[in-house]
């Protein structure tokens, strides 16, 4: 299985919460090891340029609003097959149909307020990771 990369985001329902630590606690524990972090505030203009590909959606204004409303905990995870393990790991993206043990089960708010980001698929979570991390950023 090949070593991946893949771009998440602790949202600002957790660190509301002040629940960062469990939640990368999560990540470590499925053998996704982090090799770069940094705590920032989304602009309106960075949210709304990383959620672009939801612009059409009815629930792109609140989310832009929900993802600026706080702090957020922006992250690479390194790991064996590490998309789809985040993925499984966060669960599904209605905290109420999330399978039990995962992340939004267990901390999720709503299906807005899901606690974390996961990137989807190779090519969006290589282009996830440039719109926060320079190569020299990333420590392996
Ligand atoms: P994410 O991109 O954050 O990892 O989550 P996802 O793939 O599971 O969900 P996606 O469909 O890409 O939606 C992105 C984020 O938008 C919010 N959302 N709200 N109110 C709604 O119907 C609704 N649907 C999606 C969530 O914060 C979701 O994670
Ligand atoms: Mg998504």
């Amino acid at each position: 299985m090949a070593i991946e990369r893949t771009l998440s985001i602790i949202k600002p329902d957790a660190t509301r919460r002040n629940i960062t630590g469990e939640i990368v606690a999560r990540f470590e524990k499925a053998g996704l090891r982090v090799v770069a972090s940094r705590r920032i505030r989304l602009s309106e203009m960075q949210a709304k340029a990383f959620y672009a590909v939801h612009a059409e959606k009815p629930f792109y204004g609140s989310l832009v609003a929900f993802m600026t409303s706080g702090p957020v905990v922006v992250q690479v995870l390194e790991g064996e097959n590490a998309i789809a393990k985040n993925r499984e790991v966060m669960g599904a993206t209605n905290p109420e149909k999330a399978a039990p043990g995962t992340i939004r089960k267990d901390f999720a708010e709503s299906m807005e307020a899901n606690s974390v980001h996961g990137s989807d698929a190779p090519e969006t979570a290589a282009n996830e990771i440039k719109f926060f991390f320079s190569d020299l950023d990333i420590v392996g």
